[in-house]
This record gives C-alpha cells, sequence and structure tokens, in this order.
C-alpha cells in the first residue's frame, strides 16, 4: 500500500537529500531542474516521485534514479541526460551503435594465451525490454505476466545448446535458489535499490529464470530489466560465451521486439544500462596486482573497466578473485565492448605475472 501511494504522489517540496551523498541524483537534481520536472508524467503517468524514490530511501546510491519506460528517458531528460552523459562520458545527442561481429578481434582463450589458470569463468549478460510495456518500475501484474507469455514462447522456439526450462520463481524451493545464487546463476533477492523504485512489487509472481542443462546459457525474467540474457561458462573462452549470446538475442528479438532507440539504444531501467544492457565479465585471479590499489586502478580505468567482487554488485573480492568487465555501454557497440574487457583482462594478467 505504501508503495501505491507513494507512486501517485507527486513532490510538494525540493527533496532533501544529505550532503554526505554521492549519488547522480544529488549531484543534478537542483531546485532548477526539480522546478521544471516536478508535476512531469510519462506515458504511464510515471512520477517525479517514483523516478528517484530510490535514491530519496537509499542516499548511498551511486545512481539513485530508476526510469518507468521508454517515455520517461523523454519526459525526464532535463534530469536524466545528465545523469547519462556523466555515466557513460557520452553525448545524448549522438546515435548510438550496435554490432555482434567480432570476427576481426580474434579473441584468445585468457588461460591459453597466459599459459595459466588465471581465469576462472566468463559470463556476459544483456538487459533488455519490451517497446510496447511500461518498465519494471510501473508495470501491472498483467503486463508482467503477457511479457512472462512472450518470453516462454521464445523459450520455445530456441534449438540446440540453447533449448532448456523455464523455472517460475514462485516454483522454485528456498533450498534451490540458495544453490542457484551461490552457483551465480540466479538474481539476488531483496534489493533494497529495487525495492525502493517499485521493481519488486507482487514478488515472486511472474518471475523466474530460464536454464539449459549446462549451465552456459539463462535468462532472468522480470527482474530489474524484462529480460537478463546470460551466457557463461567455466574459463576464459570469451568468443564462444559473446557468440552464444549473440545467437540467442537474435532469436528472442524474432517474438519479443525490444525497446531501443537512436540516442540510447537498448531502453533499461536503471541508466547504467543503456546502450547495449552488456556486461561482459570474468572471474580473474590476482592476488599480487590487487594488493597494488593504484596500478589496478589505473589499468581499469585506462580499459574503462568496472571491479566487482565475486558475488556481483555491492559484494567483495575473496581470495584475490575479482569480477572485471566492461563499464561503459553506452555510444559502443556490443562486440567494441567486449574488446574493452578483453584488452582490459589481458593487461591486468601481463602485470599479475610480471609481479610474480
Ligand atoms: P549483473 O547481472 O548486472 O551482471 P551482478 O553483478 O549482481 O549483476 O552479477 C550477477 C551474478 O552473476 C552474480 O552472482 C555474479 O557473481 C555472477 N557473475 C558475474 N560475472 C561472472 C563471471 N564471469 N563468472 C561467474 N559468475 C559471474
Ligand atoms: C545505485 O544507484 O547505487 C543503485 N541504484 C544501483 C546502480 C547500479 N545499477 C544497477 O545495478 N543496475
Amino acid at each position: 500500500l505504501q508503495q501505491f501511494l507513494n507512486a501517485s504522489k507527486t513532490i510538494d517540496e525540493f527533496p532533501n537529500i544529505p550532503e554526505s551523498s554521492k549519488s547522480l541524483l544529488k549531484k543534478y537534481l537542483t531546485k532548477d531542474v526539480y522546478k521544471k520536472l516536478k508535476d512531469a508524467k510519462d506515458a504511464n503517468g510515471f512520477t517525479l516521485q517514483q523516478l528517484i524514490s530510490s535514491g530519496l530511501a537509499n542516499p548511498d546510491s551511486s545512481i539513485g534514479v530508476y526510469a518507468g519506460s521508454t517515455d520517461s528517458y523523454k519526459v525526464f531528460a532535463p534530469l536524466l541526460n545528465q545523469i547519462i552523459s556523466d555515466y557513460h562520458q557520452y553525448d545524448v545527442n549522438s546515435k548510438h551503435t550496435s554490432s555482434w561481429d567480432i570476427s576481426s578481434y580474434n579473441f584468445e582463450e585468457f588461460n591459453s594465451k597466459h599459459k595459466g589458470d588465471y581465469v576462472l569463468s566468463t559470463r556476459v549478460r544483456i538487459a533488455r525490454n519490451l517497446s510496447k510495456f511500461p518498465l519494471g518500475t510501473n508495470i501491472t501484474k498483467e503486463q508482467r505476466q503477457q511479457i512472462e507469455n512472450l518470453a516462454i514462447q521464445a523459450f520455445n522456439s530456441f534449438e540446440g545448446e540453447l533449448k532448456g526450462t523455464y523455472y517460475p520463481l514462485g516454483k522454485l524451493t528456498e533450498q534451490e535458489k540458495k544453490q542457484l545464487k551461490e552457483d551465480h546463476f540466479l538474481f539476488k533477492e531483496g534489493d533494497r535499490f529495487l525495492k525502493a523504485c517499485g521493481c519488486e512489487r507482487d514478488w515472486p509472481d511472474a518471475r523466474g529464470i530460464f536454464i539449459n542443462p549446462s549451465k552456459t546459457f539463462l535468462v532472468w525474467v522480470n527482474e530489474e530489466d524484462q529480460f537478463r540474457i546470460i551466457s557463461m561458462q567455466n574459463g576464459g573462452d570469451l568468443k564462444q560465451v559473446f557468440e552464444r549470446l549473440a545467437k540467442a538475442h537474435e532469436i528472442i528479438n524474432k517474438v519479443a521486439q525490444f525497446s531501443i532507440t537512436e540516442n540510447l539504444g537498448a531502453i533499461t531501467t536503471c541508466p547504467t544500462n543503456l546502450g547495449t544492457g552488456m556486461r561482459a565479465s570474468v572471474h580473474v585471479k590476482l592476488p599480487l596486482l590487487s594488493s597494488d590499489e593504484k596500478i589496478f586502478k589505473q589499468i581499469a580505468s585506462k580499459h574503462h573497466l568496472d571491479i566487482r567482487g565475486i558475488d556481483g554488485e555491492h559484494s567483495e573480492s575473496k581470495g584475490g578473485i575479482f569480477d572485471v568487465s566492461n563499464k561503459r555501454r553506452l555510444g559502443y557497440s556490443e562486440a567494441q565492448l567486449a574488446l574493452d574487457m578483453y584488452n582490459g583482462v589481458n593487461e591486468l594478467i601481463e602485470v599479475e605475472k610480471q609481479l610474480k
């Protein structure tokens, strides 16, 4: 009920975000921007209050906003464009580009290239949402179920190694969910950032996970984004992982039309994922390099890498193992961003070898 009340409310006063907050919301929600947007609503009635609810409830947010629809990005542009251009270092008037062609890059398996066991696993995921529906923050229960049905239709059309089983979240036992999370296959539940923006309403209804038997191909349905399409496997064969994802993306796109805009590419709930919606990551062992934070950060910044702990976002590293991925998502193609990660990880491993 509280969420419903929040949802229908506009903000009567300029919101008070603590000075200590480092969020991009805090940085760009000036009084001027607030005045412009305080009564604005997107095509489905999504308000400024809803847009910024997560950042208000969580002053430790790094971003602090989640969109309500493709249209939100137009209606709330005076705030969102600044956040987007800051995070992605992207001019929002330029045209986003998409390509899955990696044939000129000659990605070599990381561990054969470096003759050692550095990369434990490789994963590439993309976030996609459907053009005909509001995003998860403002979707109705019925619309969410329609999306789940479309997803199941797409899953039924898979062949070969992509074939698998769809598990509605509500039908998995606590033990099954725990195991899937520990094995890095399933999303976390109860994320306070997503809760605050309305993404977890009606949980677990119409959420679920599709998995192939070898667990190299997965799809998350109706979590933060309507589709998270994921290809992953042990070891460091980025080429194989990327190509599997490219194939799945093509098939799902035929059944369910993704929301793609000229300037922002794939539309996603969180502005950090706009563009390709892609995060290509490895779990890589770098115990020596990681004790030299300065060099580690220098290389990461040179190759536009994001460094996370091994249980995903907001988690810690364990045993010198890190989740290293492309940080940029917008303005470059899927193929180019996989190359960012490939080049960056190769340099990190080179330096790790020198420190031995
Ligand atoms: P995202 O879906 O945005 O990538 P997270 O950072 O929360 O979100 O990661 C989701 C899950 O995927 C986590 O369990 C994380 O440990 C796992 N994961 C990410 N990259 C890899 C990888 N290269 N190998 C194995 N698991 C991974
Ligand atoms: C924050 O602002 O810190 C959270 N809303 C998470 C931001 C990163 N984006 C994401 O997980 N999709």
